[in-house]
């Protein structure tokens, strides 16, 4: 396929970007079964925020595996997780699969009406194939 087809179809994919910010022609595949198994979840973040290192204690208590993205004096950061958060420029900003969770409150208001562990559950891939 020309280079020039395939960069069109990544600008087209850019509306559905996964968690990660990649596109699905270009999203990495996963290199392990451990890998394959991890949750989707992704977390935007800076050092200095209390809200922040609250959202990660509760993932970390319920030994859910995330990746974090400091935004930390990243303004460019910082408008693409705004981008992805439906506007939203406060951190941190939480993906779980395919779902905006939005900030630490939301992420306990999860916790709290029994609804966070399924979504957990719903991104884990039932298969590394
Ligand atoms: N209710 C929000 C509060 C988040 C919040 O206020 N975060 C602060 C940092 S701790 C923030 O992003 N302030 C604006 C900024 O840093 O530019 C949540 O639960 O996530």
């Amino acid at each position: 396929m020309p280079l020039r087809a395939v960069a069109g179809r990544q600008r087209l994919a850019h509306g559905g970007l996964d968690a990660l910010g990649y596109c699905e022609t270009f999203r990495p595949r996963p290199r392990s079964e451990s890998e394959a198994q991890m949750p989707k979840v992704v977390i935007y973040t800076t050092s200095s925020c209390p809200y922040c290192i609250a959202a990660k204690r509760l993932l970390t208590q319920k030994s859910v595996s995330f990746a974090e993205i400091s935004v930390d004096g990243d303004p460019a950061g910082r408008a693409m997780m705004s981008d992805r958060a439906g506007g939203r420029r406060t951190v941190p900003q939480i993906f779980i699969g395919e779902s905006h969770v939005g900030g630490c409150d939301d992420l306990y208001a999860l916790e709290e009406a029994g609804r966070l562990d399924a979504l957990l559950a719903s991104t884990q891939p039932t298969s590394s194939g």
